[in-house]
Order: C-alpha cells, then sequence, then structure tokens
C-alpha cells in the first residue's frame, strides 16, 4: 500500500508537474571531468610515438607498439585491412592495472580481414595499401592518413590530441605531495573530478580512477558531418566549437519531455560518423560502449572575421571537418569507411554491425498504441470502430497497465482476465498483439521473477557487492543484469508460451525504459559504479545495456517459435548492432510541429547508423495534438518504416475514428497510402537485409555531388524511387520542393501524375489533401491498391505497377515476395523479380532463379507515368496464357496509360508489348 502510495505521488510529480527538460538533471560536458579533461587538450605536437623498430607485418595487419613519452607508457598498437575498403585501428595499454572494456555483442561477428601491402617504410614512416587505398603511418609526431585513390580523405590524431588515459592506482594523499612520483602522482593541475565525482545528489566512486580516450579525426575536403544519433537535431551535424553548443553527447537517458535543437543525450547512442564532401563519403565507427562526447568543427561555420578575409582576397576557403571523440573508458577499436561513396560507406558500416533481417509484413502496416488501452472490452471496441470506419490496422499495443501491479510477464487479473481470448479476437481479423515488457524487475516478495533473480544472483550490483535497488515504474526495482549469459538464457525462456501465460505466437514485443531508466538514479539511469558480470562497472557497459536486453528478448521470441516465426520488437534504448534484434521509435516526443519536423532527421540519421525501422509517436506523445497536426502527423508517418500512433496516460484519445468526417477520409488517405506502398517497403527491406542499404534515404545518399542537398531534411528518399516531401507546418498553401538528379531527371507526382523535372526548387500547391510524393522516372513501383482492415489480408491480392518513364522511355524494378512470416525465404522459398521497360516493351525476369515461392497474386493493371502517345492496346505473351489482347485507356490530360487486367501470375514471366 505504501510503496503504491508513493509510486502514485512519484509518478504523478513526474508526469503532471514536469513540463520541459530539467537541464539540471543532465550533466553538461563542463560538469562531466572526463568531458572537461579531454576537451581542454588544445592542437599540438602529439606526446605519442610509434616504436616502428618492433613492428609486426602480417597478412593484413600491422601492430607495433605506441608510447607516451610523457608518461613512458606502452599501448598495443594495431591497423587490420578489412574487407570493403574498411581498416579498423584498435589501442589498448599493454600492461593495464585493470582490463579495459572491449564492446561484445554489437558486431555481426569478426570482421573479415583483407590482405594489406608494404608500400614503403623510411624511418619514420610507413604506407601501406589494400585495395584501392593508402595508408601512412607516422611514426613521430603520431598520425595516420587514410588515402581513397590518391585523395587524402581522413586524418587520425592531425591535430595531436589524441589521448589515452592510462590506468593508474590512486595515490594516497601523502604519496600525492611527493614529488618523486613522477607521473605517478596526480600532477597539480589534475582535474577534481579524475578521481571520484559528484552530480547533484549523486557520488560517482570511480573505483579505477580517470581511463579517458580522446580521439581526433580530420576530414580534408569534407562539407558535412551526418550520423551519430540519437539526438533530437537536424541530420547534418553542426558545430559544437563555437558558440554554446556542448559536443553532440552520445549516453542512452530516459530524458523527459526532450528538446530539440540540441546536441544533449537521449534514449540511443550509436557512435558513427560519416563526412561527405561532393566527391567522396568516410565513415568512422567507434565501436566503444561508455559514455562518450562528440566535437564537430566544419570549417564552413568558420569566424566571421576569417570569412570576409578570404571574400577579399580571393582565396578560397579551405572547407574541411574537425572531430574530436571523447570516451570516458574502453580502449580505441575504431573503424574508417572509405566509401568512396555514401553508399558504400552505409554498406560499409552495416557489414560491420549487420542489417536488420526482413521484418514480418504485419510489422510494416499501421500499430495503434496508447498508455493505455483500458481493458479488454476497450481492445476489442477500438478494433471493432477501425473495421466499421474501414480503417487499415495491423497491430494493437498494450502499456505497462496490462502487467499486474507492473510486475513484467504477468496480467491484470480482472482489466486483462481473459488475454488469449482477447488475442484471438485479434487475430480472427488478421491483427497481432504487441505488449511492453521494461527491463526493471519490482522488488516484491512472492513475484517469481524477484525470487529467481535474488535466489540465482542475477541482478546488478551496486559499487559494494549487493543488489542495487532503483526506482521505477513498480516502485522499489532492481534490474537484471542481461551481460550475464545465464540471465539472458533465464529472460529468453521467460517468453516461452507456457511461461509467459496469456500470451500466443500472435503477441509481440516492447523493451522500453532499457536505457535503463532509473528515476532516482543519476540522470535518471543506473550508477556509474554499479558492477556487471564479469566486474564490469555499469560506466564501462551503459551504451550496450539495451542491446543486451532485445538480443535476450529476439532470443525467447525466436525459441519460443521454434525458430519460425521472425520476432517483431520495439525497443527505445540502443546501440550499434541493435538493428539485428528490433525496431526503434524516437521516444517521448510531444504534439508540436517541431517534433513532426524532426521525426525526418531524427530518422535519416538512425537510418545511416544501422537502424533502418524507426518511427516516431503519430501525434505526439505528450499532449494533445490539433486536428490538422494529427492530419500531418498521418501523412508523413506513412512515408517512415515504423508508423504506431502512440501517446501518453494523460492525453484525449485520438483514434482516427473520433474525428470529422474530413480528418477522417484523410487519415484513410493516408493509411491507403502506406498500405498500397507495403510491397515497396518490404523489397526495400529485403534489400537492406542483402546489402545493408539503409530503407530510407537522405537526398544527398543518391545525388552525392549536389550541394543543394547537403542540408535537406524535410524531404527524404524510400529506397531510391520514391521522394516524399511531407508537410510539416501548420497553414501552409504552399510549399518548395527540391527536385534532383539535373535536367532530364524526371519526378511524377504519385497522385496526379504530373511530371516535374530534376531541376531544383519548385513551389507545389498544398492543400490539407495535398501531400508532395514522387516516382523517380526510371522506376517501377509494386503497389497493392486493394484496402483490406490488415495487411495479413493481402498476401494474395493483385498487383498494380507504376511504371515510371525516364527521358530515355525505360524503367526497371524490383518486387520481394515470401510468406511474410517465416524464415523460410532462407531456404530459398522466395520470389524476387525485376521488371524491365524499354520502347514499349514490358518484361520481367526472376534476379534468382535458384529460388521460387508459390503465390496466387496477380497483376491487375499496368499505369505508365509519361506513356507514349497514341497506343491503341496491348500484347501479353506469357506461357501459361499464351497470347492476349489488352485494352488500354489513356487518363484525360495523357499523363498515364493504364494496361487493363493482364490477369498474369507476379510469379509468371511475360511480355507486355504496347501496340499504336
Ligand atoms: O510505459 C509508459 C511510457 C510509454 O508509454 C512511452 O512510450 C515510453 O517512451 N514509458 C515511456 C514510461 C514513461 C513515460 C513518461
Amino acid at each position: 500500500m505504501y510503496t503504491s502510495v508513493r509510486l502514485f505521488i512519484f509518478s504523478s510529480l513526474i508526469v503532471c508537474t514536469v513540463k520541459a527538460v530539467d537541464h539540471n538533471n543532465f550533466k553538461t560536458c563542463d560538469q562531466s571531468s572526463f568531458c572537461r579533461r579531454l576537451r581542454a587538450t588544445k592542437p599540438s605536437d602529439t606526446k605519442y610515438e610509434l616504436n616502428l623498430s618492433n613492428l609486426q607485418i602480417s597478412d593484413s595487419s600491422i601492430e607495433s607498439e605506441l608510447i607516451n613519452k610523457e608518461a613512458d607508457v606502452s599501448l598495443k598498437f594495431a591497423i587490420t585491412a578489412l574487407v570493403d575498403s574498411t581498416f579498423r585501428i584498435f589501442i589498448d595499454e599493454i600492461k593495464p592495472l585493470h582490463p579495459r572494456y572491449q564492446v561484445e555483442g554489437a558486431l555481426n561477428g569478426e570482421p573479415q580481414v583483407a590482405r594489406l601491402e608494404l608500400l614503403d617504410r623510411t624511418n619514420n614512416e610507413i604506407s601501406i595499401k589494400s585495395g584501392d587505398n593508402k595508408v601512412v603511418i607516422k611514426a613521430q609526431p603520431f598520425k595516420i592518413e587514410f588515402y581513397s585513390g590518391t585523395k587524402l580523405v581522413t586524418i587520425f590524431n592531425g591535430r595531436g590530441l589524441f589521448n589515452f588515459e592510462h590506468l593508474r592506482a590512486k595515490p594516497s594523499t601523502e604519496e600525492s605531495a611527493d614529488a618523486d612520483l613522477g607521473d605517478q602522482a596526480p600532477k597539480e593541475s589534475e582535474d577534481p573530478g579524475a578521481w571520484s565525482e559528484n552530480f547533484k545528489s549523486h557520488h560517482d566512486s570511480k573505483p579505477r580512477g580517470p581511463e579517458a580516450i580522446g580521439i581526433d579525426i580530420s576530414f580534408p575536403d569534407a562539407h558535412r558531418a551526418y550520423g551519430l544519433p540519437e539526438h533530437g537535431d537536424h541530420f547534418s551535424l553542426r558545430t559544437t566549437t563555437s558558440g554554446s553548443l556542448d559536443p553532440y553527447r552520445l549516453y542512452n537517458l530516459d530524458v523527459f519531455e526532450y528538446e530539440l535543437d540540441t546536441t544533449m543525450a537521449i534514449y540511443g547512442s550509436i557512435p558513427v560518423l560519416y563526412a561527405h564532401s561532393p566527391q567522396h563519403t568516410v565513415g568512422v565507427f567507434w565501436h566503444n560502449a561508455a559514455e562518450m562526447w562528440v566535437d564537430i568543427t566544419n570549417s564552413k561555420d568558420g569566424n566571421v572575421v576569417s570569412s570576409i578575409v578570404s571574400l577579399v582576397s580571393g582565396h578560397k576557403q579551405d572547407v574541411h571537418i574537425d572531430t574530436y571523440f571523447m570516451s570516458e573508458s574502453g580502449v580505441v577499436d575504431l573503424f574508417v569507411f572509405l566509401g568512396p561513396t555514401m553508399q558504400n560507406a552505409a554498406q560499409q558500416y552495416a557489414k560491420i554491425t549487420g542489417a536488420a533481417p526482413i521484418p514480418q509484413y504485419f510489422a510494416l502496416g499501421y500499430h495503434q498504441s496508447r498508455w493505455n488501452y483500458n481493458d479488454e472490452d476497450d481492445v476489442q471496441m477500438v478494433v471493432e470502430k477501425f473495421d466499421e470506419h474501414n480503417f487499415p490496422l495491423d497491430v494493437m499495443w498494450l502499456d505497462i497497465e496490462y502487467t499486474d501491479g507492473k510486475k513484467y510477464f504477468t496480467w491484470d487479473p480482472i482489466k486483462f482476465k481473459h488475454p488469449e481470448a482477447m488475442q484471438l479476437n485479434l487475430t480472427a481479423t488478421g491483427r497481432k498483439l504487441v505488449v511492453i515488457i521494461d527491463p526493471h524487475i519490482k522488488r516484491e516478495s512472492g513475484y517469481f521473477l524477484h525470487e529467481d533473480a535474488l535466489a540465482n544472483n542475477y541482478y546488478v550490483k551496486n559499487k559494494d557487492g549487493n543488489v542495487y535497488e532503483g526506482w521505477c515504474w513498480p516502485g522499489s526495482s532492481s534490474y537484471l543484469d542481461f551481460f550475464d549469459p545465464k540471465v539472458r538464457e533465464y529472460y529468453s525462456g521467460l517468453y516461452a508460451l507456457d511461461k509467459f501465460t496469456g500470451t500466443t505466437k500472435d503477441a509481440y514485443l516492447w523493451n522500453d525504459m532499457n536505457e535503463p531508466s532509473v528515476f532516482n538514479g543519476p540522470e535518471v539511469t543506473m550508477p556509474k559504479d554499479c558492477v556487471h558480470y564479469g566486474d564490469w562497472e555499469h560506466r564501462h557497459v551503459h551504451n550496450i545495456y539495451a542491446l543486451y536486453h532485445t538480443m535476450a528478448t529476439f532470443d525467447g521470441l525466436l525459441k519460443r517459435s521454434g525458430n519460425q516465426l521472425r520476432p517483431f520488437i520495439l525497443t527505445r534504448g540502443h546501440f550499434a548492432g541493435s538493428q539485428r534484434y528490433s525496431a526503434m521509435w524516437t521516444g517521448d516526443n510531444a504534439a508540436d510541429w517541431s517534433h513532426l519536423t524532426y521525426s525526418i532527421p531524427m530518422c535519416l540519421s538512425e537510418a545511416i547508423a544501422g537502424m533502418s525501422f524507426c518511427g516516431a509517436d503519430i501525434g505526439g506523445f505528450f499532449k494533445n495534438p490539433d486536428e490538422e497536426l494529427l492530419q500531418r502527423w498521418f501523412q508523413t508517418g506513412v512515408w517512415l518504416p515504423f508508423f504506431r500512433m502512440h501517446s501518453h496516460i494523460d492525453t484525449k484519445r485520438r483514434e482516427p475514428y473520433l474525428y470529422s468526417t474530413d480528418i477522417q477520409n484523410r487519415i484513410r488517405n493516408a493509411l491507403r497510402q502506406r498500405y498500397a506502398h507495403l510491397p515497396v517497403w518490404y523489397t526495400l527491406f529485403h534489400e537492406h537485409e542483402v546489402t545493408g542499404e539503409p530503407v530510407i534515404r537522405p537526398l544527398a545518399y543518391h545525388y552525392p555531388s549536389d550541394v543543394n542537398v547537403f542540408d535537406i531534411d524535410n524531404q527524404l528518399l524510400v529506397g531510391s524511387s520514391i521522394l516524399a516531401r511531407p508537410i510539416t507546418e501548420s497553414g501552409v498553401s504552399s510549399v518548395n520542393v527540391y527536385f534532383p538528379g539535373g535536367a532530364q531527371e524526371r519526378w511524377y507526382d504519385i497522385e496526379d501524375f504530373k511530371p516535374y523535372p530534376g531541376s531544383g526548387s519548385i513551389s507545389i500547391p498544398i492543400t490539407l489533401d495535398k501531400v508532395p510524393v514522387y516516382y523517380k522516372g526510371a522506376s517501377i513501383i509494386l503497389r497493392k491498391d486493394r484496402l483490406r482492415r490488415a495487411s495479413t489480408l493481402t498476401h494474395d491480392d493483385p498487383f498494380t505497377l507504376y511504371v515510371a518513364l525516364d527521358h530515355n522511355n525505360s524503367a526497371q524494378g524490383r518486387l520481394y515476395i515470401d510468406d511474410n512470416e517465416s524464415y523460410e525465404y532462407r531456404k530459398k522459398k522466395y520470389l524476387y523479380i525485376q521488371f524491365n521497360y524499354k520502347e514499349g516493351i514490358l518484361t520481367n525476369n526472376l534476379v534468382d532463379p535458384d529460388a521460387s515461392y508459390t503465390t496466387s497474386a496477380w497483376i491487375e493493371r499496368v499505369v505508365i507515368l509519361g506513356p507514349p502517345a497514341g497506343v491503341k492496346r496491348a500484347k501479353l505473351e506469357s506461357k501459361k496464357l499464351g497470347v492476349q489482347k489488352l485494352q488500354v485507356s489513356y487518363d484525360g490530360e495523357g499523363r498515364s496509360l493504364t494496361i487493363r487486367k493482364p490477369a498474369v501470375l507476379i510469379s509468371d514471366i511475360f511480355t507486355i508489348t504496347l501496340e499504336q
């Protein structure tokens, strides 16, 4: 009783009284000892020197000793050539006082090495080559230059800021007065927080003392830096070294009512950054799970005086980007992706950390959530209303209130008394259920999970070795230590259908609060001196706690289905590699236009950092959207990979059927667009799994040399063929759309098929019904245009081909089909079909002729955009149907030509010829 009263007071305080980010709760760089220490490093001659005399050269790597001359400490240095224009730099102490943490679990297996060739060697320098790339390693001053072909594209330690704090014994107060201790004694100037640190009422005991690392990486010629999610910020990263901005912070945090336009950390951390210029893109990924801050200096943001000087003197201003990555602990394990294109660099990153496996088809449909649907009747009622009003819906979601007193893996005995029956009702109409499971465990005696965890030593410990206790939704809570393989094994077993009773195979998972969020912890998370399996402090592993949580859940869902069904998991906390287990969303946004606007760049940043399956709460989590905002949010969400409405417990109900007929029609149209394009999304996710290419892309991805697109993040590309410019502003009657690609490119409006050349910005009239979305000329888009109540019911529905012609009257497109849910596709049970149109003839062929899948889905229409004039009919030839005449018709303005009912199976090989 006492606990629940306290919880109520605590949560209502959180929910009702705090109305914006409480900055006092979160550190600035200046309040973090390691960030403060490293950021104070000034460009100078480096104190590091590579010992070239004991160099060991193997087929793929070079190893040597890196010496900190000031401290006389030796580090192990290795550079390894990997396949696909990737290099890996590794630096660790040779004899550390304690082992330093090396991340496990983020990489997709051991990277494949490549051959390395020694090009040249002098007393002070060694040059190596792998593929088309060259690396020059200088011993003194220590620096590494990376060349793509002959072009210098990345420099490691070019400014001499590299700093590796070796572990030291903590000097006693008397010892520190002893001048003879040399480097072992703390220097007069040592940062006061180096050996222990306070923040608000929290004390961090830092048992290992200072152990931070600063890495200095420059990108000559780079115009923009992208990546480093997750931040509520634009796609293009800003200069943080002039003005008042803090460095971009990567530290998984539950920030209540997070802000936009800021470099503050939020729920996820992916330390990958891309530096882009019109000629090339390179990427760097620091495989390190500790708190990190990244300073960025883009020369374009240089001071006004230097800009005027260069203007007056006629000197071209030097274009380059300098970055400084600062991590609290760990080792240097840095991957350098030499591109040369953004497409290559993103794929190189995906090769290292893995791609998302193709989700079940339903996961790409529309998800309906709120905190909370009250009970089983409520769930049933919402689904019925969706049906009654003809809104498609694939998944209903249950938030924390479905549990029995926030005890995960249980059901509220009154409100959710018949969970299986509730799910059967859902599945009867083709729907699924998602339920939430958070990582904090209620410390209540008699609760099986808590009892098991205590008995088996499954909890994270505090610095004294006792079970750590924090405060979260259930009140007093402890946290499972997912780093222990036994804990993961146990936890994954909890998802078994006979363990998590009340769930069926159609219930999927939502892992929230896994930063981890601890209401009374420092910065709303776990104290850094807590201890995990293997004796690692929380500081060493913080950013991968969520990754390990979802890893166990994924395993549980797989096991639950006997490895048959693809798991669906949504996570809030995430790190590099999380894409292999889960989708993510941008957390607790607000019902503001600005949050709608930033949902695009936030998901684009995630996409190039491997997390393609990203979305934002439709309508905004906090506050109530007005009708215009809500409908625009739907219209925008259609073009982001994860499409879910969700909202806070205090918000008004906002299911689409609650609105006026006009609004309902617009929402239904948005949903219709989404469902029509599900084959496109599904095909892109298949291609993502195979190639690692992001599903949604910034314009710079496909138009890398067009400087005008470098800062565009209110438009996005879905694959390479769909350009969307969602409306994220209130009350607009026109917006500028930037059409890339040059005068020969054509973009067709997907509703009225009006063509636009790719020659820049054009003002497009906007109504509440209008969202500017275009198909690229040269592409064939496969859609399912029949509206049904759930995607699972559309499996055999016919396709319409939209053939968008380029200036050469040609187009190509691909379609991927399988059973939508199982792993049979890994046994070649799928179809991957290529469609080609050239000068009046449409043909198809199987991209992978060894694969097969039987489907009764057929082609009901072919619509040619930008068609030739004078076509009278078409002729179909296929093995099964023989030769058939087909009727054709032009639309009113001749912008499109429809070929009616080819009625050929999508899996048949055919030719359709236009006849004059
Ligand atoms: O579980 C309740 C909420 C959830 O609805 C939301 O989506 C999560 O991001 N959860 C956070 C806990 C606290 C919200 C203030």
